[in-house]
């Protein structure tokens, strides 16, 4: 494929040439087609390996820092790859330059700098926190250096935190026993957090400390989390989970439970019309909970 450095005698090649970005790329792909990326939702992350940022490192001209939004310490001067805020996982397949990017993070973890990608401009996904503070959760577990974060709205998922309580051993519970693969593909269970606001540090500590203990994470009324080793693994994990919670919910609706245990409220929507600056509808907002 590239050319070797003389100096290294590693090789050099393009960012879309790293099979890690391939990768990348086809999970974007094959996860849109689950149907679990309305407009912009859900968002990806991998942590470069050292020997991955030395082949396509030639590629990367830096921008200006800002901030991330959080402090991870333990991933100063790391490198990600990332899908941009804003941007349609639809569209990675086609356009990757526009739509994914190179990020690093500066040597106090607060900052960081695009170095290659979103070429039309942008910022990573609006859930980097939630992802840095993940992939550093794990980077200090150090269990079988999984360098992969996923965040999906996982229909089924999140059909099911309106009918069971929000309790991860339940939860778990009640998703193992629909299918037996299930206590082997995530032993270690599912964490769940009820409702908060997106995209900013009180969910992303909330969530790193749940994927210490959890192998995947549901945000309440919103989609979930997982982590992974490889991208087929990733994928394994998320679509095993929503598969056993289609089934719950199949088995649910044929004994009738109708009714919401809970939902997002009234008071919930006004603070997140607050952080967000949106105008939401009054009359709307008047009938909820
Ligand atoms: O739009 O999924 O959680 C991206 C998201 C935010
Ligand atoms: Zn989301």
């Amino acid at each position: 494929t590239g050319n070797l450095d003389p100096d290294t005698s590693l090789e050099i090649m393009k960012v879309l040439e790293a099979k890690f970005v391939k990768q990348f790329i086809n999970l974007c792909f094959e996860v849109y087609h689950k149907g679990w990326h309305e407009r912009n939702g859900g968002n990806l992350s991998y942590r470069i390996k050292k020997e991955e940022v030395e082949s396509i490192k030639e590629n990367f001209t830096y921008q200006e820092e800002r901030e991330i939004g959080t402090i991870v310490k333990d991933l100063s001067n790391e490198y990600f790859l990332v899908t941009g805020s804003g941007c349609y996982l639809m569209n990675v397949k086609e356009y990757p330059e526009e739509n994914i990017c190179i990020i690093k993070v500066n040597e106090d973890g607060t900052k960081y700098q695009i170095c290659w990608g979103l070429k039309n401009g942008g910022k990573p996904t609006s859930e980097l926190p939630s992802h840095l503070m993940n992939l550093e959760a794990i980077k200090r577990r150090s269990i079988n250096e999984k360098r992969i974060v996923y965040h999906m709205h996982a229909t089924n998922v999140i059909a099911l935190t309106f009918v069971l309580p929000l309790n991860s051993e339940i939860f778990t519970r009640e998703l193992w026993e629909m299918a037996t693969e299930c206590p082997v593909v995530f032993p270690r269970g599912i964490g769940v957090i009820p409702w908060m606001v997106p995209g900013g540090k009180d969910i992303a500590i909330a969530t790193s400390k749940m994927i210490e203990k959890y192998d995947a994470v549901i945000w309440a009324h919103h989609g979930m989390f997982v982590t992974g080793s490889t991208f087929d693994e990733t994928f394994g994990l998320a679509d095993t989970i929503e598969k056993s919670a289609e089934i719950l919910v199949k088995v649910i609706s044929m004994k009738g439970v109708f009714s919401k245990e809970q939902t997002i409220s009234r008071e919930n929507f006004i603070h997140l019309a607050k952080d967000f600056n949106l105008t939401l509808n009054e009359d709307v907002l008047k009938i909820c909970k």
